[in-house]
């Protein structure tokens, strides 16, 4: 029976949660830019996006498709990542989501090689902020991919950085584009959230206080037989 070879993980919503700050940038752009207010509901649909899909999203529901030139839309999304980037300022290891420390430190331990497939470009410097640089040193550049989540791409880069095999790698998501993407590559699929929304993962915790590893092992190994 194949062992686990290495663990990728999504950040924002399994690491730590940043969507709060990233709902407070675009609240703010959406409404000095397009005059509107973007609900809870909008930014759910936001997270694990990119920053330009993200934008487009807002644009969409802001009902002002085709307004925007793409230097406009390239200076509306800098903005945006300045207000961001200002509201992280002030993240620590506090921010790290509920038992996610000693879980990673527990992967350490057993040796296993960790990477982060977030398609945040400021993840570098939040995983820094948390004080996880050294269990999280492998970190994807979503700049160099050509296909966002749903796509594989990014899950497959994370284990590429790791040397570890796809069908070996546990991949941990909270996004159901995020899921289908660590599917997509061929890994075993934990999801953080609801069951429900998340059922194309193999196992789902309703929070990353519940993740387990023997159930995770467990469960790796009854979907290799
Ligand atoms: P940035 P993940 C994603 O991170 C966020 O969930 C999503 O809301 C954000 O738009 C995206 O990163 C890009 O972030 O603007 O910082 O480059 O969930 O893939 O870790
Ligand atoms: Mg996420």
């Amino acid at each position: 029976m194949a062992d686990i070879t290495g663990f990728v993980f999504d950040m924002d919503g399994v690491i730590t949660d940043t969507a709060k700050y990233h709902y407070l940038a675009w609240k703010e752009a959406a409404q000095a830019n397009f005059g509107v207010t973007i609900t809870p509901a909008v930014n759910e649909l936001l997270k694990g996006r990119s920053r330009m899909d993200s934008l487009d999203a807002i644009i969409t529901f802001a009902h002002q498709e085709g307004k925007y030139s793409q230097a406009e839309k390239q200076r509306i999304a800098t903005e945006k990542n300045q207000r961001y980037q200002t509201l992280i300022q002030s993240m620590t290891p506090a921010d790290i989501l509920p038992g996610m420390a000693d879980f990673l430190n527990l992967l350490d331990q057993k040796h296993y090689p960790l990477a982060v497939a977030s398609a945040s470009f400021n993840a570098p410097f939040i995983i820094q902020q948390l004080h996880l640089q050294a269990l999280l040193a492998k970190v994807v550049d979503p700049g160099t991919l050509k296909h966002g989540k749903p796509a594989p791409d990014i899950f497959e880069a994370a284990a590429d950085l790791i040397s570890s095999p796809y069908a070996s790698t546990i991949g941990f998501e909270d996004a159901e584009a995020g899921v289908k993407g660590i599917k997509a590559a061929g890994m075993f699929a934990v999801g953080i959230g609801d069951a429900e929304i998340l059922h194309e993962a193999d196992i789902v915790f309703s929070s990353t206080a519940e993740v387990d590893f023997d159930r995770i092992k467990k469960a790796f190994e009854a979907w290799r037989q």
